[in-house]
């Protein structure tokens, strides 16, 4: 390390007989070796320079402290540690202020919390996240945030990873005064002055009340670890949150640290961490596709929608929540109506729930308007057309749009399969078309594909994430192929999920393998869900082109044949009696995959949920490696963030390219080898997996390239 590095991030400056610690380190402060010894250095310097009377701790730019540097996990620590560096701060003999702007988070919080005093202003935001990343506070947060606000609180936030501002954690007694303005360091200084003018102590927070009534405490934990125990299935680190925090209760101050520390490097070691941490970098990569680098994004103040069915209208709704004026155009007065009803609906369901109030949905109403000319969107930025899937369907859309949007108007289409480049060479402007997936519903569902045609011009593409942040979407760059990324993969999970169907296992037990592995369903619950009259309908407009070598299980099509399309009639794959959303198996659907098993002339097999796992993942990982070696998601990253975003993945397995490289790749490509004796056309290795084998590498080492 370069000692000087960290003078230059932690600066100090004594201001009458203030010592201001100000933390540098863009871009959020995050404390990373330097700060940490930057930070402890100065506070040594302060405890023993006798012209200091109190210290004042501050982040320069926009954040306080956005936590412990997550880049740093899995590699060897250099000390001053994290909970070091906070013991140091608290042990100071004179005062220790922190003073808050923008974000205290996770370690960030921890440092404010071994300070003696906290002051913030209103845009500060607080939270113990940690949970988020598989973690616990382990820089002594989960024994000083109950001392400081009680058992209850303290669980609430560290289990929720909540962020609060700055007039909750006031409430909470989290901080001690909220500053009248935005200038941190003005109302930090002002607040350390009157603490010395009135002779304030080192208050240590390790001393403070919270768990005195001892009862209480014992009561929250209990209630935590029975709520966590039912709610975070399968996830490690909340229920150590829970221990730490009974530690904090029955054990004294340092010996409570010393039981944090040994339940968070269990934490940092679990695969889980791994996969959440993942997940939060990928998360942010993807914002960083190459045309976002490149080219100035259009300005986007109004939105088209054409169609008002629920995609549209969920569209429509996400559009109307961030705050921006929306179009609907429909082909007839009572299609309009049934738009708006199903944007209504939305708002009315958020009402029912009181996560909305009347008022609120009068001002989203308020920016909506309908029409059935196309003439309507002659002025809007951006249109998204979201009709029926079928390609001269929206070519004929598209003319119109030619027809009446001004120039410089980005035109959308929200397809889920059809070929947008198509759709693009139907208009005399294809540089202004581009594709934008939304996933259902739209307005909840947090994924959009954004769908990159040959001839789409740059600032458009960089226009389609900009959207997105105002959307609150997660989007990642697609390119054009038959179900872009997720769709493509999906297809062929599903097939092979059929194909197990078809050989033995049944739809149940696979449904439950799939749940047990992390996903909130399994793929027949999300037919039934979805309704099997949708893949029905693609299955018979593409029988005349399928490869009639490629095995094809007919179970469904047997299903569907009786009317049972899922939940909407009661009955699919499982029953639905009374209207219910949770369905039974169904014994007469087992008889119908024995008799469709009979027909292909195949003798079932007995299946473990894990070798079910195996095949299942097997397809996904393989297609999401061609998915990547054809270009059509620029890193495996790309990939884990559409199923995570999109497609219910565990997010704590990091997504499904993350997982190929946790288990091995050279497992997985064994996996495919042997699935291929049975079926060598539809289990081919994807040639990216091959290679990567053959080079000792995995999946992770492409993400740095793109
Ligand atoms: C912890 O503290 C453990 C301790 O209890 C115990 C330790 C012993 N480290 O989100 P943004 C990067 S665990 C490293 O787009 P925003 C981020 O990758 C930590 N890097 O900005 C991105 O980089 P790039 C607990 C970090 O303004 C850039 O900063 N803390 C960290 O929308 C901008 O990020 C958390 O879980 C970090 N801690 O939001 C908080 N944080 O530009 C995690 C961010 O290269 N962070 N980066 O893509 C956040 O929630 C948000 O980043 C924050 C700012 C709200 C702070």
């Amino acid at each position: 390390m370069n000692p000087e590095l960290s003078e230059d991030i932690v600066t100090s400056e004594l201001r009458d007989r203030i010592l201001v610690v100000t933390l540098d380190h863009p871009p959020v402060n995050a404390l990373g070796i330097h700060v940490r010894r930057g930070l402890f250095a100065a506070i040594e310097a302060a405890h023993t320079d006798p012209a200091v009377e109190a210290v004042l701790i501050v982040g320069a730019g926009r954040n306080f402290i956005g936590g412990a540097d997550i880049r740093e996990f899995g590699l060897p620590l250099l000390p001053p540690s994290l909970p070091e560096v906070c013991n140091r701060i608290e042990a100071c003999r004179k005062p220790v202020v922190a003073a808050i702007r923008g974000a205290a988070l996770g370690g960030g919080l921890e440092i404010a919390l071994a300070a003696h005093y906290r002051i913030a202003t209103a845009t500060a935001r607080l939270g113990l996240p940690e949970v988020t990343l598989g973690l616990l506070p382990g820089a002594g947060g989960t024994q000083r945030a109950p001392r400081l606000i009680g058992a209850k609180a303290a669980l609430d936030l560290m289990l929720s990873g909540r962020h609060v501002d700055a007039e909750e954690a006031h409430a909470l007694g989290l901080i001690d005064l909220i500053g009248q303005t935005d200038d941190v360091l003005a109302e930090g200084l002002i607040y350390t002055r009157e603490l010395l003018a009135a002779h304030a102590p080192a208050r240590r927070t390790r001393d403070a009340a919270g768990l005195d009534d001892r009862a209480a405490s014992r009561a929250a934990i209990e209630a935590a670890r029975a709520e966590t125990s039912k709610k975070s299935r399968g996830l490690f680190s909340p229920l150590k949150i829970v221990d730490a925090v009974q530690a904090a209760l029955e054990q004294s101050f340092d010996d409570g640290l010393r039981h944090e520390r040994q339940l968070f490097l269990q934490c940092i070691d679990s695969p889980q961490r791994a996969g959440l941490i993942h997940a939060f970098f990928a998360e942010r990569e993807v914002l960083k596709a190459p045309e976002t680098r490149t080219a100035r994004p259009r300005r986007i103040a109004s939105v088209g929608v054409v169609g008002g069915g629920t995609m549209g209208a969920g569209i429509a709704v996400a559009a109307l929540d961030a705050g921006l004026p929306v179009t609907m155009v429909e082909r007839d007065e009572a299609s309009l109506a049934r738009g708006r009803a199903h944007i209504e609906k939305v708002y009315d369901g958020l009402i029912a729930k009181s996560r909305m109030t009347p008022e609120d949905k009068a001002a989203a109403m308020s920016r909506w308007t309908g029409s059935t000319s196309y003439d309507a969107l002659a002025a809007v930025d951006l249109v998204i057309e979201a009709v029926f899937e079928d390609m001269a369907v929206k070519q004929t859309v598209f003319a119109e749009l030619d027809r009446v949007c001004k120039p410089g108007a980005v035109l959308a289409t929200n397809t889920s399969y059809l070929d947008v480049d198509a759709i693009a060479t139907s208009v005399s402007r294809p540089a202004d078309v581009i594709g934008l997936h939304f996933f259902s519903p739209a307005n909840i569902m947090k994924l959009l594909e954004v769908v990159v045609p040959s001839q789409v011009s740059s600032d458009v593409v960089a226009t389609a994430f900009e959207l997105a942040k105002k959307l609150r979407k997660v989007p990642v760059r697609a390119g054009v192929c038959d179900g872009f990324i997720g769709n493509r993969v999906l297809a062929v999970y599903r097939a092979a999920a059929d194909y197990m169907m078809e050989d033995g296992a049944s739809p149940y037990q696979i449904d439950r393998a799939v749940r047990e592995f992390g996903f909130p369903m399994g793929p027949f619950q999300v037919a039934d869900l979805a309704g099997g009259d949708i893949g029905w309908a693609t299955r018979k407009r593409r029988a005349a082109t399928r490869d009639p070598n490629a095995r094809y299980v007919q179970i469904a099509d047997r299903i569907c044949e009786r009317g049972w399309f899922g939940q909407k009639t009661g009955r699919g794959y499982y029953l639905y009696t009374d209207g219910g959303r949770v369905g039974t198996p169904d014994p007469e659907v087992e008889a119908i995959i024995d008799a469709e098993r009979e027909r292909a002339g195949i003798t079932p097999c007995a299946f473990t949920d894990e070798d079910i796992m195996r095949r299942y993942m097997a397809a996904m990982i393989n297609e999401g490696a061609n998915v990547v070696h054809q270009g059509v998601a620029l890193r495996p990253l790309d990939v884990d963030v559409t199923f995570l975003s999109g497609y219910g993945f565990p997010r704590y397995r990091g997504g499904p390219m993350k997982y190929a490289d946790s288990v091995g790749l050279a497992t997985v490509l064994a996996d495919i080898r042997e699935f291929a004796q049975e079926d060598p056309l539809f289990w081919q290795p994807s040639p990216l997996i091959v290679d990567l084998v053959e080079r000792d590498a995995d999946f992770a080492s492409l993400n740095q390239s793109a």
